[in-house]
């Protein structure tokens, strides 16, 4: 957004924040049989073999609880940050936390949203298995599977309270005329059960990177999951023609009604309340990497319908929004993509291939 003028970057940051900002230490057990594979690797190697992701449901109790300790684990590293940057960057977990705040207008409702994502989760994966000794590879929460009827979505295995991320917070009241209030928003309080009820969230609320520990919270919609996570959302997504197409569908605008895929997951958890639901500080919440899992499985899955002219196919404003291409031109394959502490830069080119050389994994089956 640098070359935004101050007066107009401040008009997005008022219309997106008043649209969306409501938006064992390695105690493993000893033997889980081991996925040995690449994941992330140094630039350009080949990629012989791919990590598979898989659908959090078919995982073995074991496996499910190797992800989970993993997770804890990365929760009690020293963050990497420097302390100037974002004094709550206390783990490794909020450098990521962290990234994502400092680069959400840069990252959102742009051409490289989609590539900037798949690096961001292949990191969290890649860090995972590096620092933490996890032996699998990034899960993926396939919500077609929960929403039909909506009314089945918080019995999802997702939010099971020993071998899932825990579910709703209880009922916060809250204010109807709030512009944030999600419709059929069910919680909003902290995550009672599950791995992750005593977890501390440190960055947030919104763009703020201060110290300021407090609960993970939910506040899910079960109407909001199954008007924009459903099957039928899936399929039109998957029908567009093209990269700017497909990547608008899922993207959606920034209001509730205008949601897609992407924003179908951050409000039918997060609703109002909830850290799934804050634009800059929702990867604070476990979960969110199982749904930007299955985010990227989706724009795998249509670009393997057409691998040929897909594996290439990138567009997109560089600046939000600018769909008109007022502020700028549009994401190439060129594009420079960071995660600052977590990663070497790389660009767009990098994140096309999941098995490309520098990205090695690949999933399960395919929409
Ligand atoms: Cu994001």
């Amino acid at each position: 957004m640098a070359r935004l003028n101050s007066k107009l970057k401040s008009g997005f940051y008022m219309l997106i924040a008043s649209l969306l900002c409501h938006f064992a230490i390695l105690a493993r057990a000893s033997a889980i049989p081991s996925q040995e594979g690449q994941g992330l690797q140094p630039r350009h190697g080949p990629c012989e073999r791919p990590i598979v992701r898989k659908e959090w449901r078919t995982l073995k109790k074991e496996e499910q609880k190797e992800y989970l300790d993993a997770v804890q684990c990365f929760l009690k590293l020293p963050g990497l940050t420097p302390k100037e940057e974002a004094p709550g960057a206390i783990s490794r977990f909020d450098d990521l936390v962290a990234t994502h705040i400092k680069q959400t207008f840069e990252i959102h409702y742009v051409g490289h949203f989609l590539p900037w994502h798949r690096f961001f989760t292949a990191t969290y994966e890649h860090s995972l298995r590096t620092e933490c000794s996890y032996t699998g590879a990034q899960p993926y929460w396939d919500w077609t599977l929960d929403v039909t009827p909506s009314s089945n979505f918080p019995r999802s295995p997702v939010f099971h309270p020993e071998f899932g991320f825990g579910g709703n917070g209880p009922w916060l009241e809250g204010n109807s005329s709030d512009p944030g209030h999600v419709p059929g928003r069910t919680g909003g309080g902290c995550v009672i059960d599950g791995p992750f009820k005593d977890m501390v969230v440190h960055l947030g609320p919104g763009d703020s990177v201060e110290d300021n520990p407090r609960c993970l919270t939910r506040d899910l919609s079960p109407y909001f999951a199954g008007r924009y996570l459903a099957m039928n959302q899936t399929e039109l997504t998957l029908s567009q023609p093209d990269f700017g197409h497909f990547t608008r569908v899922d993207d959606g605008g920034p209001s509730f009604e205008a949601s897609g895929l992407h924003g179908g997951g951050h409000y039918g958890v997060g609703g109002t309340y909830g850290q799934m639901g804050d634009l800059y500080t929702s990867p604070g919440d476990p979960i969110f990497h199982m749904h930007h899992a299955n985010l990227d499985r989706l724009w795998w899955s249509w670009q393997m319908r057409d691998a040929e002219a897909r594996l290439t196919d990138i567009s997109g404003p560089i600046f939000m929004m600018d769909y008109d291409n007022l502020q700028g031109g549009n994401v190439t394959l060129d594009f420079p993509l960071t995660l600052g502490v977590n990663a070497e830069n790389i660009t767009v080119r990098e994140t096309m291939d999941i098995k490309g050389g520098y990205l090695c994994y690949d999933y399960d089956k395919l929409y």
